[in-house]
């Protein structure tokens, strides 16, 4: 099957499920105007990414499974990365209100719409709700449901404890970058998408294809070991494309300069900064300002954040590459069960690096 064929095969169960919900609030007797709102909010935010990570949930239940998936299987995967994707649009429908943004794949941020404001947050709330509906209409019934449903749990809260961090040490008010470091960086970004964007898809697919937990070479632990890193090369790529992309490149207008965070840029900038440079940064990130924003990306530039990000890249690549090598050629996991792949990860590699967008 091509790329485009998985993602409008993968696309089609989205109809699916939003009808589901759609459903479900029907039969609560709610008006036509709360049904109209509640549909048209699923429909501005679940699709329209990448759809990376749910995808992901799919593949890789394909590839630990080593053969062709039934249809019920398929469809249920397809369940669980859709899930994913909703924890993917609650958090981003919020951290556009967090952080001032503008658009999001290619259209307004939905709080930024007629009438919709603060009303986001509620918004927020139901699409995460929708989640655990569908896990209890879907998969309520397998053996790995309660394992399913706390790994949504706990990557939800890792990934609200990354997002406390990114926001104390961006205080809108006062910037201080001496706050900054790459240290404080790899923290944020672990918590704040490593968990739910590359660990939290595998392993959900890990645990619908009935991998389970070894006291001693736990399968879970080693892709962790894998993903987390994966996870941050992510969000560095985010970081820099906030900096580097245009807005028809990445579908969203960067705000990390203007909302003051600690960002791969900057703290690559400052890393190598003479005294002249680093008194332009001070005066200037973080700063409402056009032209303040502009005499940063000028010292990103001259500072050489283009060349250390590609080179970045490359040592990234190769660097999970070798990660994933750790893994024994013939796979891993207990006797009788399907076992952990490197196919796995380097699927997911695949599917980021180098990317535009
Ligand atoms: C990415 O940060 C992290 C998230 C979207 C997680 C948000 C977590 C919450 C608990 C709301 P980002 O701000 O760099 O993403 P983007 O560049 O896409 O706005
Ligand atoms: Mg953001
Ligand atoms: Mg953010
Ligand atoms: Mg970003």
């Amino acid at each position: 099957m091509s790329k485009a064929e998985k993602r409008a095969k993968f696309e089609k169960v989205y109809t699916v499920i939003r009808d589901e919900l759609v459903e479900h609030i029907k039969a609560q007797g709610m008006p036509a105007e709360a049904i109209a709102w509640y549909t048209k909010n699923f429909d501005y935010n679940a699709p329209g990414g990448k759809l990376n990570r749910g995808l992901s949930v799919v593949d890789s239940v394909q590839i630990l499974k080593g053969r062709a998936l039934t249809d019920e299987e398929y469809f249920k995967s397809a369940v669980l990365g859709w899930c994913v994707e909703l924890l993917q649009a609650f958090f981003l429908v919020s951290d556009d209100v967090m952080d001032s943004s503008i658009t999001r794949r290619d259209q307004p941020c939905w709080y930024r719409n007629e009438g919709v404001g603060l009303i986001a947050i509620n918004d927020a709330f139901l699409l995460e709700a929708a989640i655990y509906w569908l896990l209890k209409k879907h998969l309520r019934g397998d053996k790995s449901y309660i394992n399913l449903v706390e790994a949504f749990h706990e990557a939800s809260l890792q990934t609200e404890f990354g997002q406390l961090l990114d926001l104390i040490t961006a205080p809108e008010d006062k910037v201080d970058l001496s706050k900054f470091s790459l240290e404080r960086h790899r923290l944020i970004v672990l918590y704040k998408t490593a968990f739910y964007s590359f660990y939290l898809p595998v392993a959900l697919a890990m645990y619908f294809s009935g991998i389970s937990h070894q006291e001693s070479q736990d399968p879970y632990a080693l892709a962790s070991s894998i993903l987390l890193p994966l996870g941050e090369y992510f969000q560095v790529q985010d970081d820099y494309l906030d900096f580097a992309g245009t807005p028809e490149q990445i579908g969203k207008i960067g705000t990390d300069i203007i909302d003051n965070k600690c960002s791969w840029c900057i703290n690559t900038a400052l890393a190598s900064a003479n005294a002249e440079q680093r008194a332009v940064l001070d005066a200037n990130y973080g700063r409402k300002d056009a032209a303040a924003e502009q005499r940063i990306k000028q010292i990103f530039n001259a500072t050489g954040v283009h060349e250390k990000y590609a080179k970045y890249e490359e040592d990234a690549y190769k660097r999970i590459m070798g990660l994933i090598q750790t893994i024994p050629e013939a796979g891993l996991g207990a006797e009788g069960e399907v076992k952990l792949k490197r196919e796995v990860f380097v699927s997911f590699l695949e599917k980021i690096y180098k990317r535009q967008k």
